[in-house]
């Protein structure tokens, strides 16, 4: 294992779910983490909690100025990000092709595939230039398989993949690592934002069986993190024991 003490993670979407497992996990390994995410107070509530240093910025990743302004805006002793963690991303809706809201389809494209591009963009010249470095972002099954109704969702994670691929392939000749962490059922506030805010439909998408937990994704993000310089995870998918596929999922109750 290497060790992350000392090292600076940036996480996007801090402020929940997955993203605020991982700030937990990486922070107890000794690491300096950089919190991302519109909703400052949570972050500084997070922050609150920490024993080790962290930073909070409260940014929307859909706007690339200001995301290259916070990137450039870091402090000089927390701008040399060692790992970065690009989770930020959601689901809006779940309707077929034909029925979906346009406005869901720009949400969706905005966050999960242009927010990760003007993050990568703003941080990978930096660890090229020091020759370390370390982009885990978080794809998901949806990126491998295409499930009913998931139509733009899907797309957006099959661009994740295949930018985790174009990434790898354009840094080869680079000290920087590139790898995806692919999760199936994760229960965190993705169904609330995918159903805006309908608990019981929310809910019922965990039902049944014992779903992951952001805990679950977070260690496989730290032990992706933590090989040595020389190993590159590529990917890591992870279901929980009864999912077998993006559509099948045992349940005991529908
Ligand atoms: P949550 O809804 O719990 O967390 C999403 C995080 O993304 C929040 O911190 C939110 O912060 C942040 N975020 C959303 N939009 C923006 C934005 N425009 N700018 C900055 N931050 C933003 O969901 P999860 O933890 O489940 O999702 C994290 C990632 O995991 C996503 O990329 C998702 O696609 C992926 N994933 C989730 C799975 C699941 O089953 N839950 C399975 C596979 C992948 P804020 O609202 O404060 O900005
Ligand atoms: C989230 C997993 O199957 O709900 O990416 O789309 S799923």
């Amino acid at each position: 294992m290497s060790s992350l003490k000392d090292k600076i993670v940036l996480v996007t979407g801090a402020s929940s779910g997955i993203g605020e497992a991982c700030v937990k996990k990486f922070s107890a390994e000794g690491a300096r983490v950089i919190m991302m995410a519109r909703r400052l107070r949570r972050l500084k509530e997070l922050s609150r909690k920490l024993k080790n240093d962290s930073y909070p910025v409260e940014i929307d990743v859909r706007e690339s100025g200001a995301v290259e302004r916070a990137v450039g805006a870091l402090p000089p002793d927390w701008a040399d990000v060692d790992v970065l963690v690009n989770n930020a991303g959601l689901s809006r809706g779940l309707d077929r092709f034909q029925e979906a809201s346009l406005q869901d389809w720009e949400e969706m494209i905005d966050t999960n595939i242009k927010g990760l591009l003007y993050i990568s963009r703003a941080i990978l010249p930096g660890m090229v230039k020091r020759g370390r470095g370390h982009v885990i972002n978080i794809g998901s099954i949806a990126g491998h398989e295409v499930y009913a109704r998931g139509n733009v969702y899907c797309a957006t994670k099959h661009a994740v993949d295949a930018l985790t691929k174009g990434m790898r392939l354009d840094l080869v000749d680079t000290p920087v690592r590139v790898s995806t962490v692919d999760p199936g059922l994760v229960e965190t506030e993705f169904s609330m934002v995918r159903f805006r805010g309908d608990r019981d439909r929310a809910k019922a998408v965990y039902q049944g069986y014992k779903p992951l937990t952001g805990d679950d994704i977070a260690d496989a993000v730290v032990w992706v993190a933590s090989r040595p310089d020389h190993v590159q995870i590529a990917e890591v998918i992870i279901f929980p024991s009864a999912q077998a596929s993006a559509a099948v999922t045992y349940k005991t109750i529908e």
